[in-house]
């Protein structure tokens, strides 16, 4: 999508802090992080959120949940993260470009809920 944010990012149109890129997936630091490490894996389909992904969608959201441990540990996060999805009004997503966000740090997280 040509007004997407996220898809701007992935073809370079804007600069991001990249941490990987295969034929499917893009991965990037968090603008604003949350955490001590906080990036973002996205499919390269624009795909708005979870809320429109259906079966069709299946292999490439299991390569983006497949490749978390390795891009987390790539990052120094070899005690574990923390990974969320936010959908929608009510899950207060900002970018409807479907994203898994990764953060951790050497501390613990704070309660998420
Ligand atoms: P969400 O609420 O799940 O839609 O989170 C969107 C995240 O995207 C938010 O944490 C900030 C981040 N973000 C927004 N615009 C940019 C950008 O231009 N570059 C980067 N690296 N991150 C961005």
């Amino acid at each position: 999508m040509s007004d997407c944010i996220f898809c701007k990012i992935i073809r370079g149109d804007i600069p991001s802090k990249k941490i990987y890129e295969d034929d499917e997936i893009f991965a990037f630091h968090d603008i604003h992080p949350a955490a001590p490490v906080h990036f973002m894996i996205v499919p390269k389909q624009h795909i708005a959120s979870l809320a429109e992904a259906d079966m069709s969608h299946q292999k490439i959201l299991g390569r983006l949940l497949a490749k978390a441990g390795e891009l987390a540990k790539g990052q120094g996060l070899n005690d574990g993260f923390r990974t969320i999805i936010n959908t929608g009004y009510v899950g207060q997503q900002e970018v409807y470009h479907l994203h898994a966000h990764i953060l951790g740090g050497p501390e613990p997280l704070g309660p998420m809920l």
